[in-house]
């Protein structure tokens, strides 16, 4: 008897687990490993040529994705003559601050020749972040998008976009980032500009000598493409704009928002912020640019610039014989609010219009817990 009753004990337990692991509560995420070598790499912008550190020779580095509840084991190999680490910039590191990445606060840097392995689980999060290096100026190069895909078998709150493409802005110094720093603190005056920002690591054409370092947005007619914005700038905070395209705030911070519509978005370093971009229903004959450039209210110098992407369109013809007329087409141009002074109380007064359109979702699905009963004490015990 016992020998013919532990088979269906067995089933009966194999049922259990796995409908267990089918309750979303339960759903175990997986792991997922990657490798991150810190090296040099030759980079030309704005026709001079200098020597970066990035993730695997690339600028912005690789894409580290995940869904939320994965574990992320990434090994982080130091090939350089400096000292590194990598902060993953807002994973809430729930039980894992010594994976948090700064230097000296939770982590002995990696120092040249070493590796560690940064170890941590997405825990209620799920959008864009961004990583990058943690110590001194290297982040002015070392910096990558982070993206976190709902669970499996979960959806967005929003309409499944047709592509997802990140779109990271940085800045970029002719002078090595290290030395300008390094410069601004020992004659202590405040540190050397950037020259120019870039999109995905290109300044675009509004800079001499760099008509061919333009990062482009290729779309169909038609679709909802979600863009990961990501601000990777050292200290500036962006605005960033698309010609005659309106924009869809779906997720800021890797929380989703109430989605609401705005022509601009202002970006601050570090913020991260999801958009759906929903295309013209026919190829419109027209290329648009797309536009990043500071919002900027207190005193001392900064990088005054605009840099430039373009939202280019599959042209229907391109399939025939007839040669792409891309180049040919008109070139529509946004208006970014402006930063000189006459115009200073309107743009102040344009983002904090911005700001308050940011709403948590607040869903039955991802509520937005707040205590609204203050039950603690001011009086000391
Ligand atoms: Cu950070």
């Amino acid at each position: 008897m016992g020998y013919l009753r532990f088979p269906s004990m067995a089933a009966l337990l194999f049922c259990f687990c796995v409908a267990v692991a089918l309750m979303p509560e339960f759903a175990e995420g997986r792991t997922r490993h990657y490798t991150f070598n810190i090296k040099y790499h030759n980079v030309t912008r704005l026709c001079s040529t200098r020597r970066i550190i990035s993730v695997n020779g690339k600028l912005p580095g690789p894409r580290l994705v995940a869904r939320e509840g994965d574990q992320v084991l990434i090994k982080v190999v130091n090939r350089i003559k400096e000292n590194v680490t990598i902060h993953w910039h807002g994973i809430r590191q729930l039980r894992s601050g010594w994976a948090d990445g700064p230097a000296y606060i939770t982590q002995c840097p990696i120092q040249s020749g070493q590796s560690y392995i940064y170890n941590f689980t997405i825990t209620g999060q799920r959008g864009t972040l961004l990583y990058h290096a943690h110590i001194s100026w290297l982040r002015a190069t070392l910096y990558g998008p982070i993206i976190i895909l709902p669970r499996r078998n979960e959806s967005y709150p929003f309409v499944k976009p047709y592509k997802q493409i990140p779109i990271i802005l940085g800045e970029w110094f002719k002078a090595d980032p290290e030395a300008v720093i390094s410069q601004a603190l020992q004659t202590g005056a405040g540190p050397n500009v950037s020259d120019a920002y870039t999109l995905n690591g290109l300044p675009g054409p509004t800079y001499n000598c760099s008509s061919n370092d333009v990062f482009k947005l290729k779309v169909k007619p038609g679709k909802t493409y979600l863009l990961r914005l990501i601000n990777a700038a050292l200290n500036d905070e962006l605005f960033i704009s698309i010609a005659n395209h309106s924009l869809t705030v779906v997720d800021v911070d890797a929380s989703y928002v109430k989605p609401f519509n705005t022509d601009i978005l202002l970006i601050a370093p570090g913020q991260t912020t999801n958009v759906l971009l929903t295309t013209k229903p026919n190829f419109p004959n027209a290329t648009f640019l797309i536009l990043t450039s500071p919002y900027f209210t207190g005193a001392g110098t900064l990088d005054n610039t605009t840099a430039a992407g373009i939202l280019e369109y599959e042209n229907p013809l391109s399939s025939t014989s007839t040669p792409s007329p891309i180049k040919t087409l008109p070139l529509l141009k946004p208006s970014l609010p402006p930063i000189n002074a006459t115009k200073f109380v309107n743009v102040t007064q344009f983002v904090q219009n911005l700001a308050s359109k940011y709403r948590s979702l607040a869903s039955t699905k991802f509520p937005a817990n707040v205590p609204k009963q203050w039950t603690g004490s001011f009086s000391s015990p």
